[in-house]
């Protein structure tokens, strides 16, 4: 069994939590999301699962999309049309830093690549083990194991996330194994437990997966939010959800994540994208 992941309170110095990350590919951040935007998160996210049917979300592949999320886990997105909270979670400063240090090295900034509402139910197998660096296969496989980090995750307990209700999986050091596996199920896991709050941050390259729901009758209520590089595409086709005015009085890191704004590739080398005739969206407004 590998050693538990690191816990750290969202008041240790972020130095503490990179080399937590560093070492094991992921950490546990406790009380990273302040209680208030938690429950907001909560309520609304609980309210909207009631019309979405368990099963549907395929993550844009067809079958093998519906298996990976499995058949009795609620997937949705868009979360700043059904909260206000979602807009403040993207302007957490404990999450900023450590998104910050891993990512920029490799990029002029970065965007939201999804945020999922990820409720498992009563019942749920195991996901299975997967990397989040995979979405972008052709960056990662020929370079593996040292190909730079071009995205962080963090799963965020909106209740109590047990082992017992699905808590995610995760294979420390998995982001430094020498073969790139590609979806496994018998290996070695540790669950990330979460108090409301809590959130799982983890390295686009470590071997994780949704947990079992062993309990009779609760769903794991969690979400997961995640950025990418802004030099690849994301998951979800954030400027769609928000049109044009309606991130104005929102951070400008806001506006940069959810795509209202143009990629800069400086310090590092590389061209300006996600422009608007031919200049930054942001100096149009
Ligand atoms: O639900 C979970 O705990 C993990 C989900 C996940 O890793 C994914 O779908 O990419």
């Amino acid at each position: 069994m590998p050693d538990p992941l690191r816990r750290l309170s969202a008041d240790a110095p972020v130095a503490a939590m990179l080399e937590a990350y560093e070492a094991d590919g992921a950490l546990v951040v406790e009380g990273m999301v302040p209680g208030g935007i938690v429950a907001d998160l909560c309520a609304a996210a609980t309210t909207y699962a009631e019309g979405v049917e368990p099963g549907v979300a395929d993550q844009g592949m067809g079958e093998d999309g519906k298996f990976f999320v499995g058949a009795n886990t609620i997937r949705f997105s868009s979360l700043g049309r059904i909260t206000p909270a979602y807009f403040d979670l993207l302007d957490n400063e404990v999450y900023a830093a450590l998104a910050d240090a891993v990512l920029l090295p490799n990029c002029g900034s970065y965007w939201v690549n999804t945020a999922q509402v990820m409720f498992i139910g009563p019942g749920e197998q195991a996901q299975v083990l997967h990397r989040d660096a995979d979405n972008w296969f052709q960056h990662v496989a020929p370079t593996w194991p040292d190909c730079p980090e071009v995205t962080i995750s963090a799963m965020i307990g909106l209740e109590e996330v047990t082992e017992e209700l699905g808590a995610t999986r995760a294979v420390p050091g998995s982001h430094r194994w020498p073969e790139l596996n590609v979806y496994e199920y018998d290996l070695e896991t540790v669950p990330a437990e979460l108090a409301p709050g809590d959130a799982f941050v983890y390295s686009g390259k470590v071997l994780h997966g949704g947990g079992e729901n062993r309990a009779a009758d609760r769903w794991r209520r969690a979400m997961h939010l995640s950025f990418v590089v802004g030099w690849l595409t994301p998951e979800e086709a954030n400027p769609l959800d928000y049109g044009p005015g309606d991130l104005d009085g929102r951070s400008p890191r806001v506006q940069r994540l959810l795509g209202h704004r143009s990629y800069n590739p400086r310090p590092h080398l590389g061209g300006g994208l996600w422009l608007r005739h031919v200049r930054p969206i942001e100096d149009q407004a």
